[in-house]
């Protein structure tokens, strides 16, 4: 069985990544939509055709279950792609929302990601579905995105800290005692975010996903699995960057249309 997983474009290898450390064996094909990223400032029907495409070409290729890596993707695509699809549909905003929402003692709950995402309400609405009366409070954080790609992530690097405490200031002051990183580019800048909101639990939505593909899936016996990667622009630029997020070394991807 082949688990297929799209994104915008590299983030969602943190999710891939996550996937991997849950499930060694698994064979995977990774989708990433570089010609079109980023998701997280596009409307919900333009991010919502983007994703029935991706997901489409996923499915030519042969895949038994889907992963939407993409936080905005799976915050405003997942009916249509369950519609469409003949396999099982997974995103991570339902998993990351049920961790959150055991994690919390107080209920107070903060959750940031793109525009798209914090706009589309979702991770609002899945958390109090998964908790009666939690109080959510939802921030975007758009340059996180840009300071992961460009690999600006030390917390001690003075420019990286003024920004995360920027975005996240009225998070400090809201109370909240657990954080949902609610895109993918967040778990690298996991360690300047924690500086910043000292004492939450933070709680990242690939490993929350990840655990639930190993739980619906199981690992599959054997040694390691099949990786294969397909970009929507030229492979370059995605294999300068994806090691990083990947943490592990992608040698080739291949170009399609979608
Ligand atoms: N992959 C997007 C997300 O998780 O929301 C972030 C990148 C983007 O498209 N802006």
């Amino acid at each position: 069985s082949r688990i297929g997983i799209f994104d915008s474009g590299v983030g969602g290898l943190t999710v891939h990544r996550a996937i991997l450390d849950a499930l060694p064996s698994a064979d995977t094909i990774y989708l990433g939509d570089t010609a079109r990223v980023p998701y997280g400032t596009k409307s919900a029907e333009t991010v919502t055709q983007y994703s029935l495409r991706n997901a489409r070409v996923l499915a030519r290729r042969g895949i038994d279950f889907l992963v939407v890596a993409c936080n905005t993707a799976s915050a405003v695509a997942l009916p249509a792609l369950r519609a469409e699809l003949a396999v099982p549909v997974l995103g991570v905003v339902e998993p990351g929302a049920r961790v959150a929402a055991r994690a919390s003692r107080t209920g107070r709950i903060g959750v940031i990601g793109t525009q798209g995402t914090v706009s589309s309400g979702a991770y609002q609405s899945a958390i109090r579905r998964a908790r009666e009366g939690a109080e959510v409070i939802a921030r975007a954080c758009p340059l996180f995105v840009p300071l992961a790609e460009e690999g600006w992530t030390d917390p001690g690097d003075a420019i990286v800290r003024g920004v995360v405490a920027r975005y996240l200031a009225p998070l400090r002051g809201a109370g909240i005692d657990t954080l949902v990183l609610g895109c993918t580019h967040y778990p690298l800048l996991k360690a300047a975010i924690a500086l910043e909101v000292p004492g939450v639990v933070l709680v990242d939505s690939a490993e929350a996903i990840a655990a639930e593909v190993r739980e619906r899936l199981g690992d599959a016996p054997g040694g390691a699995g099949r990786h294969d990667f397909l970009v929507t622009d030229v492979p370059e630029k995605f294999l300068a960057v994806a090691g990083r997020f990947l943490g592990r070394a992608v040698t080739s991807a291949e170009h399609v249309d979608v």
